[in-house]
């Protein structure tokens, strides 16, 4: 059985939405870095990082990072619809998903964890990096607005893995209400995400709608 070691509101949120629409089983361990328990250690030793979505397949392997989670559930369960079908939307769609990891969510682990890259430093000094990393992840966002198309989701007729990690990652640090006054037409598109019967049933167990 799959194996996914996340905690709620983060984005190991994105792979259970992902994992409903494989119908797959799967058992969830709440787990978190900071933690100093049985489910943190157990995660340390899948994944040095100690960073979720971890996700233990069946057969034992490791998968980490959100993004390849994601593409891997979309190729492996077809069905699911999470990826494409068409060879250049899915690249389109894949273009995206790294994008967001690379642009999107490495922003957050730095205003998260601001000591892991300023170590040492003052405290107006990690204020001044968790500001400029802030603006710099709402200019990343409206830079992604402008470039994937939503018809009418991202992922074409129906919200695929991009518009589930879009959704999530714009959950923290205000991102929401940055793209309500910054682009509202994506604004109004992740709202539309949230409320998808495809999606709606497992995120609002991690944000209520
Ligand atoms: N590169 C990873 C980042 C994962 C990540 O930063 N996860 C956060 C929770 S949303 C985490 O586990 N943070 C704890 C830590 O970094 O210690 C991915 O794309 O999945």
């Amino acid at each position: 059985m799959y194996q996914l070691f996340g905690c709620r509101q983060s984005g190991s949120s994105a792979v259970e939405v992902a994992l409903c629409l494989c119908e797959v089983a799967y058992q969830r361990v709440d787990a978190y870095s900071t933690q100093d328990n049985d489910a943190a250690k157990e995660l340390e030793a899948l994944n040095p990082l100690k960073q979720v979505p971890t996700l233990q397949l069946p057969d034992g392997s490791v998968l980490t990072e959100a993004a390849a989670i994601l593409i891997h559930l979309g190729l492996t369960f077809p069905a699911s619809k999470l990826l494409p079908q068409d060879p250049a939307q899915r690249a389109q769609a894949i273009r995206g998903l790294v994008y967001i990891a690379a642009n999107c969510y490495t922003p957050i682990g730095i205003i998260d964890f601001p000591e892991r890259w300023l170590d040492e430093a003052d405290e107006a000094t990690r204020q001044r990096l968790i500001s400029g990393t802030q603006q710099r992840l709402y200019r990343n966002w409206a830079r992604f607005a402008d470039q994937f198309p939503a018809r009418p989701f991202l992922g074409g007729d129906e919200p695929g893995a991009l518009d589930i990690l879009a959704a999530v990652i714009t959950k923290w640090r205000n991102t929401r209400e940055a793209m309500l006054s910054a682009r509202p037409a994506f604004h109004e598109l992740l709202e539309r995400i949230d409320h998808h019967p495809r999606v709606a049933p497992v995120l609002s167990l991690h944000w209520p709608l």
